[in-house]
């Protein structure tokens, strides 16, 4: 086990009680160390407002919540969501974790700090464009937007922020079933259209703008009724997300049913989950949009995935 899982606490898990948690615990000094940090982490999400989603949520080394996924099978893609979603296809998926929400500008800056290369002055060209970071100024950024998610960045330095976190980005399947589940439902909440008129699910373009409360990005988590069946947050709308992918619109006729992977070369990055400035069927959690990987934008942000280790 790694240093960082060992860090990683356990918050909470569905259906699970205390005895159970404890009967799976290898020894008794374990069982106590895990306890009282099972204890400690439901304090931490009792005071977050997450307890009663029932999701099991770990922090990992650097204190991010994350959500386990299981091993999983699932129908990936739809017939409604573009000629590159088709056809629907049954693919199993090996567990793993992925973070709760979008990586934030807060968060962002302290791979900054630990990273100078990454920073907008001294960025490679050939790995991000000239909008680079385009609201930061070294590791400074816009102060209202520290909760928001950071925008801005190409999937290079996306990919770099995620090894460094000892993670890395999301495949495309483990997107697709981190969103929607197993159930075939188009988003992450079940069936049921976006309408911010009605009921807020998460952050797409509205007319007006603001009558999903943000005119532009959201601060990240800020539509829990809008969660998907594992409990992430925002994996439809606020921004689009970098996958680890490559994107080839015929792939999906092609593809391995186990933990596929992508073509093995491209163009184009794929990015998932639609932001504040489309409309509500883009925020359908099969639609695939590609990018340059150089390509920077205000709709473009990403979150990180982990392996889940023998055990845990
Ligand atoms: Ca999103």
């Amino acid at each position: 086990m790694s240093n960082e899982d060992t860090k990683a606490v356990l918050v909470h898990q569905r259906n699970a009680s205390t005895d159970r948690m404890i009967n799976r615990l290898p020894s008794p000094k374990t069982r106590i160390v895990r306890c009282f940090a099972a204890m400690a982490a439901v304090t931490i999400c009792i005071s977050t407002g997450w307890a009663d989603l029932g999701h099991r949520v770990v922090r990992d080394g650097r204190g991010v919540e994350m959500v386990r996924v299981s091993t999983a099978t699932f129908v990936m893609g739809e017939f409604d969501a573009g000629i590159d979603a088709q056809p629907p296809h049954e693919v199993t998926i090996s567990a793993f974790y992925i973070d709760r929400t979008e990586v934030t500008y807060e968060q962002f800056r302290d791979f900054l700090l630990a990273n100078p290369e990454w920073q907008r002055e001294n960025v490679d060209p050939l790995l991000a464009d000239d909008s680079y970071l385009n609201d930061w100024s070294g590791v400074e950024y816009p102060e209202h937007l520290k909760d928001h998610p950071v925008r801005w960045v190409s999937w290079y330095s996306a990919a770099a922020y995620a090894e460094w976190r000892g993670g890395r980005l999301p495949t495309e399947a483990e997107w697709e079933l981190a969103a929607r589940g197993t159930d075939g439902r188009p988003w992450p909440w079940g069936w049921e259209t976006p309408d911010s008129t009605t009921r807020p699910l998460c952050n797409y373009r509205t007319d007006p703008p603001e009558i999903d409360g943000f005119l532009l990005t959201a601060p990240v988590g800020s539509y829990p009724a809008g969660d998907s069946p594992y409990g992430a947050l925002d994996m439809a709308g606020n921004v689009w997300e970098w996958t680890a992918d490559w994107h080839d619109p015929e792939y999906y006729a092609e593809s391995p049913s186990l933990d596929p992977r992508g073509p093995d070369r491209g163009t184009y990055r794929v990015l998932r989950g639609g932001s504040w400035s489309v409309p509500a069927s883009w925020t359908r959690s099969t639609v695939r949009l590609r990018a340059y990987p150089t390509r920077c934008s205000d709709q473009v942000g990403f979150r990180c995935v982990r392996d889940v280790d023998d055990g845990e």
